[in-house]
C-alpha cells in the first residue's frame, strides 16, 4: 500500500484522514495559481514530477447491468444502443492484455457490468487475472459489489487492485443510484482492504453536482484509512440515453481544481485523470498534470466509450516532456514512491506504442 503516516519519510507530511467538510472547502476557495502552488509542491514531495502511470482498461462483460446508475450507458434501465455482450473467454482478454502491455501499459483493468460477480463467474475472472499477471502487467478488477470469501478470492489469483468508486457525495448519491447504496460501497471497500488487495476509489464530477459536493466526495475519499492507493477522477461521458445526458458540463478550470485539491489530500496516492479526456483540451491536460494527475487510462476505448487515440496521447506527453512509467511493477509497500525511471522511457513511440 501505498506508504502512509507511519512510514513517510520526515521530508513528506504526515498523511491525514480526518479533514473536514470545512477544510476541504476552503481548499477550492483558494486562489487557482495558489492551490496549484500547493499541489504541485506535495507532487513534487512524493512523486516523479514528470511521470505518468499508464493503465489500460477492457469490458470483460458489457451492458444489460440490473443498477440505475444515471450516467453509466450500461444499465439495462436505459436505451443507450449499447450492444450487450457476455463475459469474454480468458483467451480473447489475454490478447488484449498483451496488446496493452505493448503499448507501454503498466497496468491492465478489467471492467465487468455486474452489480456484484456470481461466485460461478469468479473462477473465469480469477483465470484472467492470473493470465495477465503472469505477463507481468499489474491487474486491476471491477466487478461491483463484492463479498469478504469474494475478495479473498480474488486475492488468491494474485489481484493488485480492486477498483470501485464512491462516484460522488453522500449527498448527492441519492441523485444518481437508487439500487445500492453509500453504505454498500463502503463496505465493499472495507471487505477489499481486508484481502490485502490495494484500493482504487474514486468518482465522476460533472454530473451536476454542487462543489460543495465535489469537495465531500474527495472528503470521503481522504478519510479513509488508509487512502485509496489509486484514485480515479472521471469526468463525465454523457452518452445519448442516460438519465444525465445534457447535464451541465464541468468548466476545465474546475476540473483541475478537483485534481489538485486530491493531490492535497492524498499526496502519496496516484491520482488518474481518468473518463473525459477526449473532450478535454491539452491545455486541460496540462494543467491537470501540473495539479498532480500522474496516471491516466491509455488505449482507444474506455470501457463501452472512446477515449483519446494513441498517437494524440503519445504528442500530448512528449510535448509535456512527462515520461511513462516503467514496465515494473511497484513495491508492494510503497506504491508511492513507485518506480518510474526504472524502465521507463521518454514518452515517445519506443515506450507508448
Ligand atoms: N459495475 C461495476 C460498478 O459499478 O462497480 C464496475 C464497472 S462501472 C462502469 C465502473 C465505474 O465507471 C463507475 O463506478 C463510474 O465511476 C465509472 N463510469 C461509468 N460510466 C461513466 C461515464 N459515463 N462517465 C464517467 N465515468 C463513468
Ligand atoms: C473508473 O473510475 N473509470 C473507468 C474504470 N474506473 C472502470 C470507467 C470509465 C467508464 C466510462 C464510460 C464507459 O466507457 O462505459
Ligand atoms: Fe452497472 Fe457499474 Fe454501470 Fe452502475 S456503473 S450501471 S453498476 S455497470
Amino acid at each position: 500500500m501505498a506508504a502512509d503516516a507511519s512510514s513517510a519519510p520526515a521530508s513528506q507530511p504526515a498523511l491525514r484522514h480526518d479533514w473536514t467538510r470545512a477544510e476541504v472547502e476552503a481548499l477550492f476557495a483558494l486562489p487557482f495559481n495558489d492551490l496549484l502552488f500547493q499541489a504541485q509542491g506535495l507532487h513534487r514531495q512524493y512523486h516523479q514530477p514528470n511521470s505518468v502511470q499508464l493503465s489500460t482498461l477492457l469490458s470483460i462483460k458489457t451492458g444489460a447491468c440490473p443498477e440505475d446508475c444515471a450516467y453509466c450507458p450500461q444499465s439495462v434501465r436505459f436505451e443507450t444502443g449499447l450492444k450487450k455482450e457476455p463475459l469474454l473467454d480468458v483467451e480473447v482478454v489475454l490478447e488484449a492484455a498483451r496488446e496493452a502491455k505493448d503499448n507501454g501499459a503498466t497496468r491492465f483493468c478489467m471492467g465487468a457490468a455486474w452489480r456484484s460477480p456470481k461466485d460461478r463467474d469468479l473462477e473465469r475472472v480469477e483465470a484472467m487475472v492470473r493470465g495477465v499477471k503472469a505477463m507481468g502487467l499489474e491487474t486491476c478488477v471491477t466487478l461491483g459489489m463484492l463479498k469478504p470469501a469474494q475478495a479473498e478470492r480474488l486475492a488468491g489469483a494474485g489481484l493488485d487492485y480492486y477498483n470501485h468508486n464512491l462516484d460522488t457525495s453522500p449527498e448527492y448519491y441519492g441523485k444518481i443510484i437508487s439500487t445500492r447504496t453509500y453504505e454498500d460501497r463502503l463496505d465493499t471497500l472495507a471487505n477489499v482492504r481486508a484481502a490485502g488487495v490495494k484500493v482504487c476509489c474514486g468518482g465522476i464530477v460533472g454530473m451536476g453536482e454542487e462543489q460543495s459536493d465535489r469537495a465531500g466526495l474527495l472528503q470521503q475519499l481522504a478519510n479513509l484509512s488508509p487512502h485509496p492507493e489509486s484514485v480515479p477522477i472521471n469526468d463525465l461521458v454523457q452518452v445519448a440515453g442516460t438519465p444525465l445526458k445534457g447535464a451541465d458540463a464541468l468548466g476545465g478550470i474546475e476540473f483541475v481544481r478537483v485534481i489538485a485539491v486530491a493531490r492535497i489530500l492524498m499526496p502519496a496516492s496516484y491520482v488518474r485523470l481518468s473518463a473525459g479526456r477526449t473532450a478535454m483540451s491539452d491545455e486541460t491536460q496540462a494543467l491537470a498534470f501540473f495539479a498532480g494527475a500522474n496516471s491516466i487510462f491509455y488505449g482507444e476505448k474506455l470501457l463501452t466509450t472512446e477515449n483519446p487515440q494513441n498517437a494524440r496521447d503519445r504528442a500530448l506527453l512528449v510535448q509535456l516532456g512527462i515520461q511513462t512509467e516503467g514496465a515494473v511493477a511497484p513495491a508492494a509497500s510503497a506504491e508511492a514512491s513507485a518506480s518510474c525511471g526504472a524502465g521507463a522511457a521518454a514518452a515517445s513511440t519506443s515506450c507508448c506504442g
